[in-house]
């Protein structure tokens, strides 16, 4: 990292570039500390040299955009895009699971291109379980890129930071602890690039008992079918909007429910939070703000205030100084984990997991494909095929596979997907029932927890 990140080489920025790139949440959190470490560098008077790319572009920094993870020649273009005309490029691809298509491809390019790219992969799985399905249009895998890479790390030409963070709470769920540790790792890293005294890192606690109150709070809105609002300051603010954006693939939530402005630009200043949420907040609705004392506090009371008039479930995630050093990243990360509670633990109480299995998750592209049809398979025993038959027969709402589906690729299966609902529970309802398509979607339309809605059909299975 140093050999391109040092004070140093930093006032030369015309020539050298870091670039910070992932998928879905790992590309938020590229997003994310790329502007951070900007503005680092900034306060310490050097130039910007940080820069981000994300699958799906500037849209999927608020909006679950999955597809784009499925394309690796997409993810090269972009960086070949963004280091236009830079001699010496640090790229950083993030995939906790080492498994998106989009980054190998970008890896991929460096590697083609060590003239000018050193690239570092970080995710958190043992080199060996990097996934080994070819990347659409070539031959390559992840896995296949990552040996090339282990091979050149010997030389320090290329970088592989994967620490085992062993499994998520809820299965798969990798923007829960895979996404805190890559935030962790590149800040120490970062830090200890750019400054010149030891780094250490202390990330303070939060009270569980109070985050579980307020999970609580929140789920009583959501199983209300009413809605949850972050209100946010600053970066923790920002924490907000990633944290609401992740709730559409991982547990099949409607915006509305997470309550996330969009238009077709979004719309997320306070004002916009004025003029269109406030009008139609009700005492169902809750509100969670996102601050600390280094904001305008009385412009947080001020809001509050006027929300209040509303809602009385108004909760304040409050970050204090108070004596003790909370730094920036401390805060940070707190409220990133406190976030995580908030918005799994009430997807939990609202019935959206079975065991630790997400069952409700959205299907948009080929990992997401893979696992539901795994999970299917952990849940009803069925065979493999029997299990990505429903699955298909759920994703084009038929009974019977016509020749037409079963010759359409899996980016057409993914696509197709994206425009239905309830996909998991209703190929797994049938699977578990032997029921029809338009059965299965009575009993989910009847019982509309979709825990209990499985719990049901593995009793009388
Ligand atoms: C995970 C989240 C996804 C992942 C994305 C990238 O909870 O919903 O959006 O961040 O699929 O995964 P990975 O393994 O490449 O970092």
């Amino acid at each position: 990292m140093a050999a391109v990140a040092k004070p140093g080489r930093m006032k030369d920025p015309q020539d050298s570039l870091v670039v910070l790139s992932g998928c879905g949440t790992s590309g938020r959190l590229a997003f994310f500390m790329a502007s951070g470490f900007n503005r680092e560098l900034q306060r310490l008077n050097y130039a910007p040299i940080c820069s981000y790319v994300i699958a799906g572009g500037d849209r999927a920094l608020f909006s679950s955009q999955e597809a784009p993870e499925d394309d690796p020649t997409l993810g090269a273009l972009r960086l070949k895009k963004v280091s236009e005309g830079k001699k010496r490029v640090l790229f950083i691809g993030v995939s906790c699971g080492l498994s998106a298509p989009f980054v190998a491809g970008q890896l991929d390019f460096c590697l083609r291109h060590p003239d000018v790219y050193t690239p570092v992969l970080v995710g958190f799985n043992p080199a060996h379980q990097a996934r080994n399905e070819p990347l659409p249009g070539c031959t390559l895998t992840f896995r296949s890129v990552v040996t090339r890479m282990e091979e050149l790390a010997k030389t320090q030409k290329a970088f592989l930071i994967n620490p085992a963070l062993g499994p998520e709470a809820i299965s798969g769920s990798s923007r829960m602890k895979g996404g805190s540790a890559t935030k962790i790792l590149l800040e120490v890293v970062f830090s200890a690039s750019f400054s010149r005294t030891p780094v250490t890192f202390k990330y303070a606690q939060w009270g569980y008992g109070r985050a579980v109150q307020k999970i609580l709070f929140v789920c009583f809105s959501l199983q209300c079918g009413r809605q949850v609002c972050y209100l946010g300051w600053g970066s923790l603010g920002l924490l907000g909007l990633i944290d609401a954006s992740e709730c559409k693939p991982t547990f099949g939530s409607k915006h509305s429910e997470l309550l996330f402005p969009q238009g077709p630009e979004f719309s997320i200043s306070h004002d916009d939070f004025l003029d269109r949420v406030l009008p139609r907040l009700t005492d169902d609705d809750a509100v969670l703000l996102l601050y600390s004392d280094s904001d305008d506090v009385d412009e947080v009371a001020k809001l509050a205030h006027r929300v209040r008039e509303k809602t009385s479930n108004i909760h304040g995630a409050y970050h204090q100084t108070d004596g003790v050093v909370s730094s920036s990243r401390q805060r940070e990360l707190s409220t990133k984990l406190l976030l995580n509670a908030v918005s799994t633990g009430a997807h939990i109480l609202k019935g959206k997991v079975f065991k630790n299995y997400m069952i409700d998750l959205q299907v948009t592209n080929s990992k997401l494909y893979r696992r539901a049809a795994r999970l299917l398979q952990e849940l009803s025993s069925h065979s493999e095929s029997q299990c990505e038959e429903a699955l298909l027969k759920a994703i084009y709402q038929v009974d019977k596979l016509s020749e037409d589906i079963m010759t359409c690729s899996l980016k057409t299966h993914t696509h197709t997907a994206g425009k239905a609902k309830k996909v998991v529970p209703l190929a797994l309802v049938c699977l578990l029932t032997g029921c029809s398509i338009k059965e299965a979607e009575t009993r989910l339309e009847q019982q509309p927890i979709v825990r209990e809605a499985v719990e049901a059909c593995l009793k009388s299975s």
